[in-house]
């Protein structure tokens, strides 16, 4: 089998996924597909915060109501790892909107609006590394083998 990369991708389970009760579900899904996780934190984001986090967003009609909505109860930060994680998880994670997210993807199958959308996820390497930064510190991962590693 190729040797694809081992990545690291910052997910973070929104105040709609925990209030709705979707966070096992959400992480189970992940889970199944065969990636881990390997820091985790529950957190209630800071206005500071959402603005490191969102800084691309700065400026944009919604970007109000999305920092209203990040910061509006607790979030679960992930830290994703395994085989190509980070865009393994954006096909999971599925479209932005979740009136066109593909069945079968978590906005996809279980939300309906555009701002209350459950779940972020990194796009891309240097995301991935600048996020999982504002969430963790180096000492927060753990390191473990998976029962089913052979087969991943
Ligand atoms: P995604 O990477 O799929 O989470 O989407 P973006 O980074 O483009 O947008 C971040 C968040 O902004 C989305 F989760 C929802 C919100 N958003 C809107 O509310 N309206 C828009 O037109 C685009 C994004």
């Amino acid at each position: 089998m190729a040797e694809d990369a081992t990545e690291r991708t910052l997910v973070l389970l929104k105040p709609d996924a925990i209030k709705r009760g979707l966070a096992g579900e959400i992480l189970g899904r992940i889970e199944r597909k065969g990636l881990s996780f390997v820091a985790a934190r529950l957190l209630t984001v800071t206005p500071e915060l959402a603005g490191r986090h969102y800084f691309e967003h700065k400026g944009k009609p919604f970007y109000d109501a999305l920092v209203r909505h990040i910061t509006s109860g607790p979030v679960l930060a992930l830290a994703i790892e395994g085989r190509s994680a980070i865009s393994v998880v954006r096909l999971l994670i599925g479209a932005t909107n979740p009136q066109v997210a593909a069945p079968g993807t978590v906005r996809g199958d279980l939300a309906l609006a555009m701002t209350p959308n459950l779940i972020h996820a990194s796009d891309s390497p240097a995301s991935a590394k600048h996020e999982l930064g504002l969430f963790f510190r180096p000492e927060d991962y753990q390191s473990y083998t998976r029962s089913d590693q052979e087969f991943l």
